[in-house]
């Protein structure tokens, strides 16, 4: 298992679904899926900017009936609906977003893509650039940040999750954030906050 420490050279921030969409808040386009605590993980995401190469981040972009929705027999409520202010990212992680580096996904009405990587050039984009380990957080830990952070390990990256960047939600057939940061786990991910990796 790799060191928890920074490497600027090798690392790469990847922030999953950091959108409005998945926070709780009143104003337009927050509130859709809301994570409790949502509002709370672009802060530390963005804390490691400074301190990596690229900051990388994806963001659900679905259509009006996509079939995730429960309109369309899905279990999820209508969220992230491409060109709406729930599809916006937090505007912390629009402002330090490496330009290039946004990754949509969802996009098609039958497809669902809880991954990053699922439709995506985002692996062949990493290891174009020398990266060698991502720095994961985002929403949902219990989906979309599950789900990547999977695909990242079986496409050969370290990972490192960050457990103060994360914020779950509970739903019917998707695991708890406890198990879902076990199964992260045992898959070989290591488990750290902001702090630790910051303090290193
Ligand atoms: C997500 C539920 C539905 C996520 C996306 O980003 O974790 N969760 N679509
Ligand atoms: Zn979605």
């Amino acid at each position: 298992m790799g060191s928890p420490k920074l490497n600027a050279e090798t690392d790469a921030v990847l922030a999953v679904d950091v959108q409005r969409g998945f926070m709780p808040g009143e104003e337009p386009g927050y509130g859709e899926l809301p994570a409790p605590g949502g509002d709370r993980v672009a802060a530390p995401l963005a804390a490691l900017a400074g301190h990596v190469r690229i900051f990388a981040a994806s963001g659900d972009s679905h259509p009006a009936d996509h079939s995730s929705f429960t309109a369309q027999g899905g279990i999820w409520p209508v969220h992230c609906v491409a060109g709406t202010p729930g599809a916006r990212l937090h505007p912390l992680i629009e402002r330090t977003l490496t330009p290039g580096w946004f990754f949509a996904k969802g996009t098609t009405r039958e497809a669902d893509a809880y991954s990053a990587f699922a439709v995506t050039d985002l692996a062949e984009r990493l290891r174009q650039a020398g990266i060698r380990r991502l720095l994961v957080g985002g929403l949902v830990t219990n989906v979309c940040v599950l789900a990547t952070a999977m695909d990242a390990l079986a496409a050969g990256f370290e990972v490192v999750v960050l457990t103060d960047a994360c914020a779950a939600v509970q739903a019917e057939g998707v695991p708890s954030e406890t198990e879902a940061l076990a199964q992260l786990r045992e898959a070989g991910a290591t488990l750290a906050s902001s702090r630790e990796l910051l303090d290193g």
